[in-house]
């Protein structure tokens, strides 16, 4: 098997991940910082498709205008000569001291006005360099203490952003569409929108519903203890898959952002298997990063694992899909002997009174056995390779 990554596999890195210096809350960086232009070059040589960024990723919060535009001349060339591209940008709004109480949700109108500022130019930059996604995690959104904010207050906030965000985008007629990227807590002590859930439920009461989908992380819905594919399955039937980040993470950790797959293999290949089936077409975006122990050898050993991994995890998932006794098994499961009364596709007072009138045997329901241990054990087997 190759398992070479390729463009059409849409394989994307942040700036912040292949160049993170392995600063922790305990520990100064362990790893010189890199350019943008030399984390291009990384990853055009690990084989990615592309590489988004936060706008202070690329251009330095105290850039004049001369100097940014100089930074996006040589970003550009860099891109032009490893062919890579730009899919999604982002706004740091969480590492500077203004946003210390968040940003959109700040208490002081005067940040808040800032962080749309800051928004507006760093969309125009995103567009400017080929971005179709762009995605909003609302790090420092949140409270250590809910005697400092009204969370109703706060979500009024949030969302008045985002349908100004969402005009201004408009107005200005970029091909973009927003994705929201939920976070329990880390680095406010719990942090708005906290889930897939939350994140879906708000989406339906902005101006634009349409334009604003999710950006759903795999470490952040395992911190909040929840079934990160019930999540990404939730939002892809509800039309809002816009954008996908994967990586790892153990529950009840800090956001550790482990290289995909590294922690619960089973887990990440259901979720492959689940974007395959599906037909998931957006990026795979890696937003992990390398173990603080890696120079920058490590860091390609970490991006080509995680791109590797996907890919062998999708050949499983063929494996899966094609193997004659677990589609048995899922046909067994799934099978109709039509005894029963038909109720689908939509109400009518006959199929409500013939449901009502039917007899059903309810031990002989409940005495059932399903094979499920069968279909697990033949798919753990499948995944450790002796199927
Ligand atoms: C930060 C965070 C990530 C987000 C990035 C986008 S920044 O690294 O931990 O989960 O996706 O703002
Ligand atoms: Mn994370
Ligand atoms: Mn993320």
């Amino acid at each position: 098997m190759d398992y070479t990554p390729k463009s059409e596999h849409k394989f994307t890195f942040g700036l912040w991940t292949v160049g993170n210096v392995g600063r922790d809350p305990f520990g100064e960086p362990v790893r010189q910082p890199i350019s943008p232009v030399e984390s291009v070059h990384l990853l055009g040589e690990v084989g990615a498709y592309g590489v988004n960024f936060h706008d202070n990723d690329l251009v330095p919060i105290d850039a004049s205008g001369s100097e940014r535009d100089q930074i996006v001349r040589d970003f550009k060339a860099a891109l032009r000569e490893t062919g890579l591209v730009v899919p999604m940008a982002t706004t740091n709004l969480f590492a500077d001291p203004a946003f210390k109480d968040g940003a959109f949700t700040s208490n002081d109108p005067k940040v808040r006005a800032y962080a749309m500022q800051k928004t507006m130019n760093s969309i125009d930059l995103g567009v400017e360099c080929g971005a179709e996604v762009y995605v909003f995690w609302g790090g420092r959104e949140g409270t250590e203490s809910d005697a400092t904010k009204n969370p109703a207050e706060s979500i009024k906030r949030f969302r008045e952003a985002l349908n100004f965000l969402c005009r201004y985008t408009q107005d200005q007629g970029y091909n973009l569409r927003f994705a929201l990227e939920p976070k329990p807590n880390e680095p406010r002590g719990d942090i708005y929108l906290a889930t897939v859930g939350h994140a879906l439920a708000f989406i339906e009461t902005l101006d634009h519903p349409e334009m604003v989908g999710l950006n759903p992380e795999v470490a952040h819905e395992t911190m909040a203890g929840l079934n990160f594919l019930h999540g990404v399955a939730q939002a892809w039937e509800a039309g809002k898959l816009f954008h996908i980040d994967l990586n790892d993470q153990a529950p009840g950790r800090y956001d550790q952002d482990f290289r995909f797959g590294m922690v619960n293999p089973k887990n990440a290949f259901f979720l492959v298997k689940f974007l395959e089936d599906v037909g998931y077409d957006g990026n795979r975006h890696f937003d992990a990063h390398a173990f603080r122990t890696e120079d920058y050898e490590g860091v390609k050993d970490f991006a080509r694992g995680c791109m590797r991994t996907y890919l062998i995890l999708k050949e499983k998932a063929r494996q899966w899909n094609a193997d004659s006794e677990i589609h048995a098994l899922v046909q067994e499961i799934n099978a109709d002997d039509g005894s029963a009364p038909s109720w689908a596709g939509g109400y009518s007072s006959d199929k409500a009174n013939t449901l009502k009138a039917h007899t059903f045997d309810r031990q002989a329901l409940g005495a059932r056995g399903l094979p499920y241990e069968r279909l697990d054990q033949l798919t753990v087997e499948l995944l450790l390779g002796v199927r």
